[in-house]
């Protein structure tokens, strides 16, 4: 891409110098806190995960795009995890809120924010736009706006990988509202029936569309549900990026050898349901990049999370970094 092309968002030098929450009193401290460089790694694709959503959120408030755009800030951690425990035969299934997962996996904005513009040089040549966005290339075979369709999918993936004796596992992405619908629990029964090389992950963000669990229906104990067909259930929670990427990559193996896993992961829905955020003037969500990277200054956020164990000055410079990369910007 031509880097004279892209407009690194217009934002006042202070904010630019500022997009990290790190009010933290040393931040002489030396610059080198100990990262390894692969978890370095990862909280640097969180931080670009952000960035870029915040870049898309901004563009959603202009009224840019055409059509219905599902941001996801406050699922980076959970995303960049998955992406990097991914193995190149492993295969990943998508729901209509995939923009993390598919920005992890594909490493560049540009394609997407083309699609999402329905534009013949998007990431799917303006077909899919961005609530059916795969892109095998990136291991996201499949993705469906229809609730619940994508689970039975994976599973036929996970069947084929298992009757050719290929190799990799499937991952599903579902979100709470999802798992209401019967085919979560047909696939429940069906890939422990055939011991697929199945992941499932519910992002749970106790929200479905304007409603909470508690306006909508009764509770459900994924736990007690999973283990009543005898399927391991992990539950994460805390969003930090180097804990999940662990606990991905130790359960890994077992699925691969035919254990089904069920993962319920907690993140807090910090945009609109779809659309921009704000997305009306009386809107109490507030999302800028002029208040900087970080959006709420608890665990609910993977920024905060990593403001909170990375030398402030390491973290402006990975940051800083991340806005001078070449695509990172918008194009004009
Ligand atoms: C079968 C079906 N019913 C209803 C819808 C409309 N719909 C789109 S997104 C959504 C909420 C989904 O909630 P959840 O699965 O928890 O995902 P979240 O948006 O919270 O990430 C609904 C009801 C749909 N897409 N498909
Ligand atoms: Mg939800």
């Amino acid at each position: 891409m031509d880097p004279s092309k892209v407009e690194k968002l217009n934002l006042p030098s202070k904010t630019k110098n500022n997009l990290l929450n790190t009010p933290r009193s040393n931040t002489e401290q030396a610059v080198n806190s100990g990262l390894t460089t692969f978890e370095s790694q990862l909280a640097r694709e969180v931080l670009r995960l952000r960035y870029w959503q915040h870049l898309i959120n901004e563009r959603l408030k202009e009224g840019e795009f055409n059509i219905p755009i599902h941001v996801a800030i406050g699922n980076e951690a959970i995303a960049v995890a998955v992406s990097n425990m991914m193995e190149p035969d492993d295969q990943l299934v998508l729901s209509h809120r995939n923009m993390a997962y598919n920005l992890a996996r594909c490493g560049s904005l540009e394609p997407i924010y083309r699609e999402f513009l329905l534009s013949p040089a998007g990431a799917a040549q303006g077909q899919l736009g961005s609530m059916n966005l795969a892109n095998s290339e990136w291991g996201t075979v499949y993705t469906s706006s229809i609730l619940g369709n994508n689970v039975p999918v994976a599973c036929g993936l996970a069947l084929g990988k298992q009757t050719n004796n290929e190799s990799g596992v499937v991952i599903v992405l579902m979100g709470d509202g999802s798992i209401e619908e019967g085919t979560f629990y047909e696939s429940l029964v069906f890939s422990k029936t055939f011991a697929l090389p199945l992941v499932m992950i519910i992002e749970n963000n106790d929200q479905s569309m304007s409603s909470t669990i508690a306006q909508r229906r009764s509770p459900i104990s994924l736990g007690d549900m999973c283990s009543s067909v005898d399927i391991p259930y992990i539950e994460l929670k805390g969003n930090n990026v180097w804990d999940y990427y662990d606990a991905l990559r130790l359960m890994r193996p077992g699925v691969a050898r035919g254990t089904p896993v069920c993962i319920e992961v907690h993140v807090k829905a910090m945009n609109n349901h779809a659309g921009p955020t704000p997305g009306w003037p009386t809107d109490p969500l507030e999302l800028s990049l002029d208040n900087g990277l970080g959006v709420e200054r608890t665990s609910n956020d993977p920024v905060f999370e990593l403001e909170e164990r990375i030398d402030p000055a390491e973290l402006a410079e990975i940051t800083s970094q991340i806005m001078a990369e070449e695509g990172t910007g918008l194009p004009v």
